[in-house]
C-alpha cells in the first residue's frame, strides 16, 4: 500500500471520508448516528492533524539533516484563531472535505463552528505572531513558536446593560486535538531563594538556591505552509510542579506546604494577563515571562546539544526574535545557562548572547514601557539581578568611553532607572543584548530611534531597522472571504497570488471595468448579507444590508479614539434630527473590541457607544439612515466576518501613538477604504493604495506635538465648533443615559480639560472628511474603483513580504523546502 492510499494520510474524497469515520469510531468511541456536532468537529480536526503530522515529520527530519539556522519566534501571545478551517485551506482540501462532508450528511459549517479558538493573546501582537507562524511555514523556513499554554485566554466579553462583563475562556474544557502533549519534554525553572559562590578548578563560581522550582512541560502544536509540505512547530510551555514534591511531602509530612507548592507552580501558566500594557508590581506576570523564557532556551540549548555536542556556535543555528520585551529577560537567562550550567567564561557566553537575540519593540507610549523594581526582581530571580547588574556595569563602561563621561546619557541609558525607586528597564536590556532592534512600521522605527531609544541608536545606527507588519492573506482573504478569493483567482488565471500578493496588481486594469465593477458589487453585498444575518442572529440587531458599512473593531483604548467615532455619530444624528429630510448617506456603524478589566475610561467608552445605539437605533425619526452596532466579544473567529462585510475602515488612533496596526491591513486588502491619520502604517498603506483611494484626516504627529507644546487647551476648540460642543452637551445631559448626567461626566470631563489624546483637535478634520467619504459613496462606480485599487495594491501587506525582509535583513536565513 502506497502512503497516499494511507488512512491517516491521503487527501481523496473517499479516503477523507474513510478516515473520519475511523476517527469517530476509534478515537471518540461513536459512530455517525448518534454523533453530537461536537463529535463530528473532534473527528474532522483529527483526520487534518493526522495528514498535517506526516508533514510535520518530514519537515523535521529535513530541518535536521540541513542543518540550516532556526529562527525562534519568543512571544507571550499567539493569537491563532480557529485551527480547522486554516489547516484545511494550507492542505488543498477545503473543497473535497466540504464534499467528503456533504456525502456523510455532515453540516460542513456547523462543523466548522463548533471549534473554540486558542484566544491566547489580547489584540494585534498577539495576532501578528499567529500571521509570523503562518508565513515562516509558507516561506519554508526552519523555526518554532516558544510560548505559554495558558489554561484561560483572553476572557469572553459579554455586553449587560450596555456594559462590558468579562467571562472566563475555558478553551481546554472540550479537549484540544490540535496539540500533542510531550510529557518527556521538560524542564526546571527556579525561582526565590539566594545565590552563593564557591571555587570549581581555580574559578569562582555561582549557585543558585531557589526556594521554589518549577517544571515547564512541552506542548506541540504543528503549524502548517500553504501549498507547500513544510509544517512548524509551536512549543507552547505548561507550568507544572516536579513530581518529586509529592514525596517531600511524605518526607517531611508538610503535606499543605507541598500542595500549596504545587498550586502555586501550577498557577503561573492559569491565565493570560488581559491588559496590553503592564501593570505595576505583578509577580505573576514577571514570572510568566521568565518560566516560559527559561523553558524555551533551555530546550534550544538540548537541541543544539544534541545535534552539536558543543555550545560554541549556539548562534549560528539559533536566532531569537523577541516579540517586545515580554522575553527579554531571555537575554539575562541565556547568559545564566551559558556561565552557570554550562561553565563557559563571560566574554564568549556574552558574545554568543549578542548575536543570537534580536527584539522587535512594539510600543512608543510610555506608560507600556516595561520596567520592573529592582526589589521584586531581586527576590524572584536573584542570580538573574546579579547578571543584569554585570551586562550593565560592563554596558555603561562602554558608554562612558564613547560619550566621554556625558554623566546624563548614561543615567538615560543605564538598565537601572535610578529616578523612580530603581527599576530594570526591559527595552534597555532587550537592547544591548540584541544584534539588531526593529520597528513595526516606517514612520514607527523613525520614532524609535529619535525618541525611546535615540540614545542606543547614537552609539549602534547599524543595529537599527524597520520591519513593517504584515498579515496573512490565508486567514484573511481565503479562510474568512472565500468569494474574493475566487474572484481573485478568476482574475490572476491561478491562485499564485496567495503565495505572492503583489500579483493582484493584474487587477488594476479592472478597476474601470464595468462588467468586474458588477462581480465585485455581487461578492461585496452577498458578504454584507451575511454579515447582516450573523448580526441579526447573533447581536440581535437588524442591519440594511444596503447602507454604507463604517467598522472600527480593535481593542478599545483612548489613544485609538473610538470616542472621536462616538462624536461623529453623535453630530451626524444631531444633523438628522435638526434637518429631518437632510441627505445623508444611510450608514451602519459598527464596533467591536474589548476592553482591559481595570481600564475604566475604556469600559466607559463600551458603554457610551451602546448608550448612543439604543437611542439612535429606536428613533424612527434616524433609524433608517443611522444604525449603531457593538458586536460583543470581537475575537479572531468573530472578525473573520467583519473584514469582508466593511465598506470603511476606521484607523483614526492620534498621530504618532499607534506603532502599525494590523487590522487597517485586513479590511483594506478586503476592499474596504480606509478613513485614517498619518499614523502606524497606514502611512504606507496611503502610499501603496494611491492618496486619491484614502480618507486621510487629522493633525500629523508633529503638529500635535507642537500644540501641546504650545499649551493645549481642548475646551477653548469647543467654543468655536457649534457642532462639537453641542455633541459633548448631549452626552452630559443625560439624553444617552436615561437622564444621568454623572454616568459620562468623567468622559465628558477628560475631554474638555485634559484630553490626552487630543480628540478635540482633530474633531473637525474628521468630520469634514468623513463628509467627502458620504459623497464618494452616492458613486458607486467611484466607489468601487477605489475599493479594487485598494485590493490590487495591498500585496506588501502580506505577512509573508514581513518575514521575507526578516529572513534577508536580520535572521539570515533561507528556505529549506520538505518534500512529501
Ligand atoms: C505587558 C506587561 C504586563 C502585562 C501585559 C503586557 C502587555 C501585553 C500585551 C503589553 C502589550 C501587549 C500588546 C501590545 C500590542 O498588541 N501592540 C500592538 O502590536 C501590533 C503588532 O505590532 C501593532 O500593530 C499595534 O500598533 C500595537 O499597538
Amino acid at each position: 500500500v502506497g502512503e497516499s492510499d494511507h488512512i491517516r494520510t491521503g487527501l481523496s474524497k473517499e479516503q477523507l471520508k474513510q478516515a473520519y469515520i475511523d476517527n469517530l469510531f476509534y478515537l471518540l468511541g461513536r459512530f455517525l448516528e448518534v454523533a453530537t456536532p461536537h463529535d463530528s468537529y473532534m473527528a474532522a480536526a483529527y483526520t487534518v492533524r493526522d495528514r498535517m503530522l506526516d508533514r510535520w515529520i518530514k519537515t523535521a527530519r529535513t530541518y535536521k539533516a540541513s542543518q540550516a539556522r532556526t529562527v525562534c519566534y519568543l512571544s507571550a501571545e499567539f493569537l491563532l484563531g480557529p485551527h480547522l478551517a486554516k489547516n484545511l485551506i494550507n492542505l488543498g482540501i477545503m473543497e473535497v472535505s466540504r464534499e467528503a462532508g456533504a456525502e456523510l450528511g455532515l453540516d460542513f459549517e456547523a462543523i466548522l463552528e463548533q471549534e473554540e479558538e486558542p484566544g491566547l493573546g489580547n489584540g494585534g501582537l498577539g495576532r501578528l505572531a499567529a500571521c509570523y507562524l503562518d508565513s515562516l511555514a509558507t516561506l519554508q523556513i526552519p523555526a518554532i513558536g516558544y510560548g505559554i499554554r495558558y489554561e484561560f485566554g483572553i476572557f469572553d466579553q459579554l455586553i449587560e446593560d450596555g456594559w462590558q462583563v468579562e467571562k472566563s475562556d475555558v478553551w481546554l474544557r472540550d479537549g484540544n486535538p490540535w496539540e500533542l502533549p510531550r510529557p518527556k519534554l521538560r524542564f526546571p525553572v527556579r525561582f526565590g531563594g539566594h545565590t552563593e559562590t564557591f571555587q570549581d578548578d581555580g574559578r569562582v563560581r555561582v549557585r543558585w538556591i531557589p526556594d521554589l522550582v518549577v517544571e515547564g512541560r512541552a506542548y506541540d502544536t504543528p503549524i502548517l505552509g500553504y501549498g507547500v509540505s513544510n509544517a512548524n512547530l509551536l512549543r507552547l510551555w505548561s507550568a507544572h510542579a516536579p513530581e518529586s514534591f509529592d514525596f517531600q511531602a511524605f518526607n517531611t509530612g508538610d503535606y499543605y506546604g507541598a500542595v500549596h507548592a504545587k498550586v502555586e507552580a501550577e498557577t503561573i501558566s492559569k491565565v493570560l494577563y488581559p491588559n496590553d500594557e503592564p501593570q505595576a508590581g505583578k509577580e505573576l506576570r514577571l514570572k510568566q515571562q521568565y518560566f516560559f523564557a527559561s523553558c524555551s532556551l533551555q530546550d534550544m540549548i538540548r537541541l543544539q546539544l544534541g545535534a552539536a555536542g558543543t555550545l560554541e556556535g549556539f548562534h549560528e543555528k539559533f536566532v531569537v526574535q523577541l516579540n517586545d520585551t515580554h522575553p527579554a529577560i531571555a537575554v539575562a537567562e541565556l547568559m545564566r545557562l551559558l556561565i552557570d550550567e554550562h561553565r563557559m567564561d563571560w566574554e564568549p557566553a556574552w558574545e554568543i548572547t549578542r548575536r543570537t537575540f534580536a527584539f522587535t519593540n512594539h510600543t512608543l507610549l510610555p506608560e507600556a514601557l516595561e520596567t520592573w523594581t529592582v526589589a521584586l526582581f531581586g527576590r524572584l530571580l536573584p542570580r538573574l539581578l546579579e547578571i543584569v547588574y554585570e551586562i550593565n556595569r560592563r554596558f555603561l563602561d562602554k558608554v562612558r568611553m564613547h560619550f566621554l563621561g556625558d554623566e546624563a546619557r548614561i543615567a538615560r541609558m543605564s538598565l537601572i532607572d535610578e529616578g523612580h525607586g530603581r527599576r530594570i528597564r526591559m527595552a534597555h536590556l532587550a537592547t544591548v543584548g540584541s544584534f539588531a532592534i526593529n520597528g513595526v512600521a516606517e514612520m514607527h522605527s523613525e520614532l524609535v530611534k529619535s525618541t525611546i531609544l535615540k540614545d542606543f541608536h547614537d552609539l549602534w545606527p547599524e543595529r537599527f531597522h524597520n520591519v513593517t507588519n504584515g498579515v496573512t492573506p490565508r486567514r484573511f482573504i481565503i479562510v474568512s472571504n472565500p468569494r474574493l478569493a475566487r474572484l481573485l483567482t478568476e482574475c490572476c488565471g491561478d491562485d499564485g497570488w496567495v503565495r505572492d500578493m503583489d500579483r493582484l496588481r493584474s487587477l488594476e486594469p479592472l478597476a474601470d471595468d464595468v462588467g468586474f465593477h458588477e462581480d465585485w458589487r455581487r461578492m461585496k453585498t452577498a458578504a454584507k448579507r451575511d454579515l447582516a444575518d450573523w448580526l441579526r442572529r447573533r447581536v440581535g440587531v437588524n442591519v440594511d444590508p444596503e447602507t454604507l458599512f463604517d467598522v472600527q473593531v480593535k481593542r478599545i483604548h483612548e489613544y485609538k479614539r473610538q470616542h472621536l467615532n462616538v462624536l461623529h455619530i453623535i453630530t451626524l444624528y444631531e444633523r438628522l434630527k435638526a434637518e429631518p429630510n437632510r441627505d445623508v448617506a444611510p450608514r451602519t456603524f459598527v464596533f467591536g473590541g474589548k476592553a482591559a478589566p481595570g481600564y475604566l475610561m475604556a469600559k466607559l467608552i463600551i458603554k457610551l457607544i451602546n448608550s448612543v445605539a439604543e437611542v439612535i437605533n429606536q428613533d424612527p425619526q434616524v433609524n433608517d439612515r443611522l444604525r449603531v452596532v457593538f458586536m460583543p466579544d470581537f475575537n479572531v473567529k468573530n472578525a473573520q466576518h467583519l473584514y469582508p462585510a466593511a465598506d470603511l475602515s476606521e484607523q483614526i488612533s492620534m498621530a504618532g501613538k499607534e506603532a502599525s496596526g494590523t487590522g487597517n491591513m485586513k479590511f483594506a486588502m478586503n476592499g474596504a477604504l480606509t478613513i485614517g491619520t498619518l499614523d502606524g502604517a497606514n502611512v504606507e498603506i496611503r502610499e501603496e493604495v494611491g492618496d486619491e483611494n484614502f480618507f486621510l484626516f487629522g493633525h500629523t504627529a508633529e503638529q500635535l506635538q507642537r500644540l501641546q507644546a504650545e499649551g493645549y487647551r481642548p475646551w477653548e476648540i469647543c467654543n468655536d465648533r457649534f457642532e462639537l460642543r453641542s455633541a459633548l452637551d448631549l452626552i452630559a445631559s443625560g439624553l444617552f443615559s436615561h437622564g444621568d448626567k454623572e454616568l459620562f461626566r468623567p468622559l465628558v470631563e477628560n475631554l474638555l480639560y485634559q484630553d490626552p489624546f487630543m480628540v478635540l483637535a482633530d474633531y473637525e478634520l474628521y468630520l469634514d472628511r468623513q463628509t467627502e467619504v458620504s459623497h464618494a459613496w452616492r458613486d458607486p462606480k467611484h466607489w468601487n474603483r477605489m475599493s479594487i485599487l485598494n485590493v490590487a495594491r495591498m500585496g506588501k501587506f502580506s505577512s509573508d513580504r514581513s518575514i521575507r525582509d526578516y529572513c534577508e535583513r536580520i535572521w539570515r536565513v533561507r528556505p529549506v523546502p520538505a518534500e512529501l
